[in-house]
């Protein structure tokens, strides 16, 4: 042992050569010193190659644990389009993963810092969808002038705590028995006016413009709704990802992308709910994405597209195979504990963060258990 020595150059000699003095040789070289009179020379290099060890592999996790700990925001900074692709700010494809708030009036219990939190680090969430209903139960258009105050006020607090956790944000103008988008067309241009005056220096909110337009509202319709409320988010942001919802609650891609839009970062909105559409309506997708067309699954769900009814996981994972291969990013419907299949609390459950997955319904351990799983 009398071959160990202190170097003054903060470092150890032992057996001849020089190793830097660090913290972790630190504690070797007092454990030698203790030894010294002790132990024989085999134990303590057995022991010290122990140590040795033991701080290389705990140092491995660790290492994985930093690159892991990055926000989505800070992963992929701004999204583009390039083709059918959603991009990150390198150009290469990204598929982000997510979960849709209820109607924001009916639960806006769930829009904590905390929930949100949990959604990122716990479900493995990239970006959070803000359902803000135009018509029913105190719609942003048919409430009072207080609700709609209201509801900013939600928004803004919902965005603020994105932005503070990395998460990109979707504001959804969630038009649904208001079939037609030009219903409220007025309000949607003065409404996305003001989000993205306000967001668009932050480069993580993502601008949706009609949820499920219905009812036998065409294509061209639908197109000339947009182009207007396009050009109105464009004078204040410029390249925000905006989504545009297409025919048949969301179903008809195909026939968007016979005749698209004009312009950068544009995207067009597909639903699905996996007990009710099946290979008819991947095939639908398919085609569309083949044709070029870059397509946003901003809600689906694994039950009837009611919200209620049975589950169907073997076809819930045929879409998520679908969508994976294509690199399409998909947001799950609905975080509330309301008694219905699509919810993703259990009903008896109160908690609005941090659930446990006993407390999650059927369909929440589903989409919770296919997010943690998710590559990133
Ligand atoms: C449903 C909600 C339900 C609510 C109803 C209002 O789950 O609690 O009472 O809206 O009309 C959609 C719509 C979405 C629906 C959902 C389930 O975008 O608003 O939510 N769905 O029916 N498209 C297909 C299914």
């Amino acid at each position: 042992m009398n071959n160990i020595k202190k170097n003054p150059a903060h470092s150890v000699c032992l057996s001849g050569k020089v190793y830097p003095l660090d913290h972790r040789n630190a504690i070797f070289y007092k454990i030698c010193d203790k030894m010294k009179k002790t132990a024989g020379p085999t134990l303590l290099v057995i022991l010290c190659c122990l140590i040795q060890l033991f701080f290389l592999l705990k140092s491995v996790p660790c290492q994985q644990a930093q690159a892991a700990g990055k926000t989505p925001l800070e992963r992929y900074g701004r999204l583009g389009v390039s083709g059918s692709r959603l991009t990150d700010n390198s150009g290469n494809p990204v598929q982000l993963k997510g979960v849709s708030t209820h109607g924001l009036s009916w639960y806006p219990q769930y829009v904590t810092k905390k929930a949100f939190r949990t959604l990122r680090d716990k479900w493995n969430a990239d970006v959070v969808r803000l359902a803000m209903y135009t018509a029913e139960y105190n719609g942003y258009c048919t409430g009072s002038f207080r609700n709609r105050k209201e509801l900013k006020a939600l928004i803004d607090k919902a965005v603020r705590y994105c932005d503070e956790l990395g998460l990109y944000v979707i504001i959804d103008w969630h038009i649904l028995s208001d079939n037609h988008p030009d219903i409220y067309k007025k309000q949607a241009k003065a409404f996305f006016k003001s989000m993205a005056r306000k967001y668009a220096e932050q480069g993580n909110v993502i601008y949706e413009i009609c949820n499920e337009p219905n009812g036998g509202v065409t294509w061209p319709q639908i197109r000339s709704y947009a182009r207007t409320v396009i050009r109105t988010i464009r004078r204040y942001d410029k390249n925000g990802i905006i989504i545009t919802g297409t025919p048949s609650w969301s179903q008809d891609v195909d026939i968007a992308a016979s005749s698209p839009l004009k312009g950068g970062n544009l995207m067009y909105g597909f639903h699905y709910y996996a007990s009710t559409h099946g290979e008819p309506y991947r095939q639908k997708l398919l085609q569309a994405v083949d044709a070029g067309l870059p397509v946003f699954v901003s809600e689906y769900g694994i039950c009837e597209a009611s919200g209620h009814g049975v589950i169907r996981r073997e076809e819930a994972a045929r879409w998520m195979e679908l969508l994976d291969r294509n690199s399409i990013s998909c947001v799950a419907w609905n975080l509330s504990n309301k008694d219905e299949a699509s919810a993703l609390i259990r009903t008896d459950c109160a908690k609005t963060d941090s659930w446990k997955r006993s407390e999650l319904s059927a369909s929440g351990k589903w989409v919770y258990d296919m997010m943690r799983n998710s590559e990133k």
